[in-house]
Parts: structure tokens; C-alpha cells; sequence
């Protein structure tokens, strides 16, 4: 455990570690963090991401905004992951079934991205993995909507080094490219999970996001379509889904009536921040709402060199999410 200093809205929760991709959740009245752990390097980017050579996982808690964030040291490791071989990118919790579950995407031994998971009696873990990935699953970016009524549903897939383009066949081609500009865009895939969240129930389905006329967001219009970072949150009896649109660095929403789509645009959540990515989490403490995102501030902008930080989300009376300022004042 390593206690760092109080938290501070936009400001890095943690200081000794690079974080990024945060996934938040309030489990046994604390605030749980499941982010990446950027690894400290000097290697340069590239558009395929390898230079997010991510290792372990560390989960962060606090219990509430007013205490310290604690690190809880390492939850799971690659080398514990039998079909994992790199890159243990972004990660989220789930709760059911009196045990807590990390979903997370790694390269297998092929090099293609899939999903795993892995189980824990703590919501800090340490978290034992599935001998395999889920089948049935790649591409990166999970993040589970466990609903009302207790179905729950994972979302996933992220563009470029995510590989979600190569998977529009149903199988994977690794020379395949996006659709046209002119097209309609990739959308999430979406999944059931089974009772016990160990696996798929059924195929992944591509879930659609329209316009406010109900037309498909195009692939050429990159400030709106779906790049990576899916997140799906409940406000009002509506589903939000929240994303990155990657190479144009915003967080935008879209809003719908079922958690399977479609989704119709709604605007930003948050400007381009300093670093390529950003990638979020949205959560309710309370009665208040917040949006876990990262940067690259702490590293001075260095891309794989992160860190995760918070900020009070609002909202209009009409349930449209208020723009966030990630450098106020
Ligand atoms: O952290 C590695 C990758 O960068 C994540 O999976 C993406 O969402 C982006 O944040």
C-alpha cells in the first residue's frame, strides 16, 4: 500500500506510478480505481500503440474525495496469464455473484488482441485469470454494464492498434482496412455475458450510433465517430455510452433506451486533453457524478506516460451531459 497525497479535481490521483484509462466504481462505500500502468520508457510511438507496453495492473481507492488515494500494489501480472503474451491495456471491474471481476485485453500468442478475466474475493484484488481469454471475444477496451436487472453486458473494440477493423468479416484479416469515409463508421461491440461473467453469451453485436436525423455517423467524420474507450452508464432510466474519438482526442455521448443501441450522438464531454489519448470512466458517488479520465501532464506530454485524474460531472435538466474544462482556471 502506498498512501500519496489528498485528491484534487484534475490534478494526478497518483504521482509514483503512470496511470491511464481509468475505470471507477464505489464498492463497500470506497471508491475503487482499475486503470493501466503505463511502463516508464523511452521507446517512441507509433500509430499501432506499441509503446504501450503495459505489464500489470495496480488498483487505487479512496474513501471518498476528502482521504488519500492507495495504491494496493500489483493485481494481477502478465506472466500469471497463460494465454496473454503483451500489453495489458485498458481494464475494467465488475461485481456480481459475491465476487469482483477485472475484464482486460492483451495480446495473445498470435499477437491478436482478446479479452480476459480474472476473479477476486477484494475489489483490490489480487485477481486470478481464467486459464483462456473469453472466446469469442477480441479486440480491446471492455467495460461492463452489469443492469437493474442483473444482466449484464460487455462492451468493447478500439480502432487502429486496437484491431477492430480487421475483425469486420467475423474473422480476423490482418491486412483489413476501415470503412470509406463516405460509409457508416465502426461502431462498439456489444456482448452478453453469462450468468457467471466468464464468458459470452452469444456473438458480439456492432452496436449503431446515429445522428440526431437517425443516419449513421460516417467513418470520415472523425469528430464524432466511435474511435475506443466505450463506457456505458445509466441516468435517468437512459443509457449513456461515452467514447473517445481518438485521433480528433475528444470524450463525446451518445444516449439510447436500450443498452444494446442504437445510440443517438449527443456532444462532447470533455476537450482534447495534453497527450494523444484520453479514456474515461463515469460514475456516481453519492449524489454527485464524476468522470475519471487521463492525461499526459504528468510526463510533460509524453503519449505513453500517463495519469489518471477526476473531475465533477454535470448535468442539464434535459439530461445533456455539461462540457468539462480538463484545465480550468
Ligand atoms: O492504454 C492503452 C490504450 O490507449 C487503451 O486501451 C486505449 O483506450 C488508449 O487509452
Amino acid at each position: 500500500m502506498n498512501q500519496q497525497q489528498l485528491p484534487k479535481p484534475h490534478q494526478p490521483l497518483v504521482t509514483h506510478i503512470f496511470t491511464a484509462d481509468p475505470s471507477a466504481h464505489v464498492y463497500e462505500g470506497k471508491i475503487y480505481i482499475y486503470p493501466s500502468h503505463d511502463l516508464d520508457h523511452d521507446e517512441p510511438s507509433n500509430d499501432n500503440g506499441d509503446q504501450y507496453k503495459m505489464e500489470d495492473y495496480h488498483v487505487l481507492s479512496m474513501n471518498n474525495f476528502d482521504s488519500p488515494v492507495v495504491d494496493h500494489g500489483e493485481a494481477l501480472h502478465l506472466r500469471d496469464i497463460p494465454w496473454a503474451s503483451k500489453q495489458l491495456w485498458a481494464p475494467d471491474a465488475a461485481y456480481k455473484n459475491n465476487t469482483y471481476y477485472l475484464f482486460f485485453p492483451a495480446r495473445d500468442h498470435d499477437d491478436i488482441f482478446r479479452l480476459g478475466v480474472a476473479t477476486s474475493e477484494s475489489p483490490a484484488g489480487p485477481f486470478t485469470p481464467q486459464p483462456n481469454y473469453m472466446e469469442g471475444s477480441f479486440s480491446i477496451d471492455p467495460a461492463v454494464l452489469v443492469d437493474d436487472d442483473n444482466q449484464s453486458y460487455i462492451y468493447f473494440g478500439g480502432l487502429w492498434g486496437g484491431q477492430l477493423e480487421k475483425w469486420q468479416t467475423g474473422s480476423f484479416v490482418p491486412d483489413a482496412e476501415g470503412p470509406a469515409p463516405d460509409q457508416p463508421a465502426l461502431g462498439p461491440q456489444v456482448a452478453l455475458l453469462s450468468d457467471d461473467m466468464l464468458s459470452f453469451q452469444g456473438k458480439p453485436a456492432e452496436i449503431s450510433i446515429v445522428d440526431e436525423d437517425g443516419n449513421p455517423i460516417l467513418a470520415g467524420d472523425e469528430e464524432r465517430r466511435y474511435f475506443e474507450g466505450p463506457w456505458v452508464h445509466k441516468y435517468n432510466g437512459y443509457y449513456y455510452l461515452s467514447y473517445s474519438t481518438g485521433n480528433t482526442h475528444k470524450l463525446v455521448y451518445a444516449i439510447g433506451k436500450n443498452p444494446m443501441g442504437p445510440f443517438t450522438f449527443k456532444g462532447e464531454i470533455l476537450s482534447p486533453v495534453i497527450g494523444w489519448t484520453t479514456h474515461h470512466s463515469i460514475v456516481q458517488v453519492e449524489d454527485k457524478w464524476y468522470l475519471f479520465y487521463h492525461d499526459s501532464s504528468l510526463s510533460e506530454g509524453v503519449n505513453h506516460k500517463r495519469c489518471v485524474k477526476y473531475s465533477e460531472l454535470k448535468y442539464n435538466e434535459d439530461g445533456t451531459i455539461q462540457k468539462i474544462n480538463p484545465y480550468p482556471g
